[in-house]
């Protein structure tokens, strides 16, 4: 039921333009897809979320799970519905988020014990139970359970947690039930070319909806992520799509899109936004600074987006100075507009034939900084 088309790559690089098929509509990728980890986009309308061009949004196995729990959810006719977003949702399985946020992890073949971040109490994730977990979300593209390596790590630790996520992931397929959604496939191998390889193999034999690429924007320097992408995505069928988790700036979107990646998803722009960091055309600012306090201007000169057409930067920074609801709302509209409207750019000037230019304009247009 989910399926993915190419309809045309870059004559320049890996970079194509594509649509991923859901069962509960198109995306069009290269795409972003907004983060909302409770069951809402932090500070967000989904109509607005629509206007802005989201097609698809990310939800959380880990945060869901414990609170409301997925049974309720399920109950009350599946996340959709609970959060009125009737389109496409990706879940994450909860491989990253245990990691970060569970405390007194053990992990171990079957799964990982954790104590909840919330309130404590002893809790289980296994392959088996996040899948169960996403699809009583009832999400539309479900994420396999893996362990995000940390980095740096050592190389005997990267392979065998890689081995078992590997494991993990057969299990996840086996637990999969056909009911219209897709799974996706991780690859995980850290910083190493032959560990990477051995995971997309190992992923490959067992067969997935899609690729994503796990373990990256862990702390570790721009260029050695894009070099694990350079290893990495060439060894992906074409003929599917092309994911990379938590990633992340808009310069390693461009650079992602540019080595072959249909998604994205990212806090990004909406953390940021709530800490009155906002994405440019020129760069960042940060709103708070008292430079901007007579600023009659708007957040960014280029930007066509309602925050810009209407509010001036001094507003803005009074709002973030006062701690207004409206600062979150405002800034979060701008930069998921910037997002969004970068990865429209990308899918224009691949449909166009001008994606070398693209990339051009995008670098320059920052190194002429004015904020
Ligand atoms: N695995 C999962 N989710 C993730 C990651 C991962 O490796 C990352 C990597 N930074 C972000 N989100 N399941
Ligand atoms: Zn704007």
């Amino acid at each position: 039921m989910t399926s993915y088309e190419l309809l045309c790559r870059d004559p320049s690089s890996a970079a194509r333009r594509g649509r991923l098929q859901t069962r509960r509509g198109p995306v069009e990728t290269p795409a972003f897809m907004p983060v909302g980890t409770q069951g809402t986009v932090k500070a967000m309308l989904p109509e607005t979320l629509q206007e802005l061009g989201a097609q698809i949004l990310l939800g959380n196995t880990y945060h869901l799970f414990l609170r409301p729990g997925h049974e309720r959810i399920a109950r009350l006719g599946g996340l959709h519905r609970f959060m009125h977003w009737d389109g496409p949702i990706l879940t994450d399985s909860g491989g990253f988020q245990v990691f970060s946020l569970g405390k007194l992890r053990k992990i171990d073949e079957a799964g990982v014990r954790f104590q909840s971040h919330l309130d404590g109490s002893a809790q289980v994730l296994t392959p088996e139970s996040s899948i169960a977990i996403q699809q009583a979300l009832d999400s539309d593209v479900i994420m396999v359970f893996d362990e995000c390596i940390p980095y740096p790590a050592e190389r005997a630790y990267v392979a065998d947690s890689t081995a078992r996520s590997m494991r993990w992931a057969a299990r996840c397929k086996a637990a999969h039930q056909p009911d219209g959604s897709a799974l996706f496939g991780i690859v995980q191998g850290g910083m190493h070319a032959d560990l990477r390889r051995r995971s997309v193999e190992e992923l490959l034999a067992i067969g997935f909806d899609g690729y994503a690429l796990g373990g990256l924007s862990v702390g570790e320097e721009a260029a050695l992520m894009y070099q694990v992408m350079d290893w990495t995505l060439p060894l992906l069928p074409d003929s599917q799509p092309r994911y990379v988790m938590g990633v992340g700036t808009p310069e390693n979107l461009v650079e992602g899109v540019r080595r072959g990646v249909d998604l994205f998803d990212c806090v990004m722009p909406t953390r940021n936004a709530r800490n009155g960091v906002l994405f440019t055309h020129f760069g960042r600012l940060s709103i708070k600074q008292a430079r901007y306090q007579d600023d009659a201007g708007p957040i960014d000169p280029a930007c066509d987006c309602y925050v810009c057409r209407h509010y001036s930067r001094a507003y803005l920074r009074h709002l973030y100075q006062c701690n207004e609801i409206l600062a979150a709302m405002l800034n979060t509209h701008h930069n998921l507009h910037y997002y969004l409207g970068l990865m429209a750019r990308m899918r224009q000037a691949l449909e166009q034939g001008r994606f070398a230019a693209f990339c051009q304009d995008f670098y320059q247009r920052r190194s002429s900084a004015e904020t």
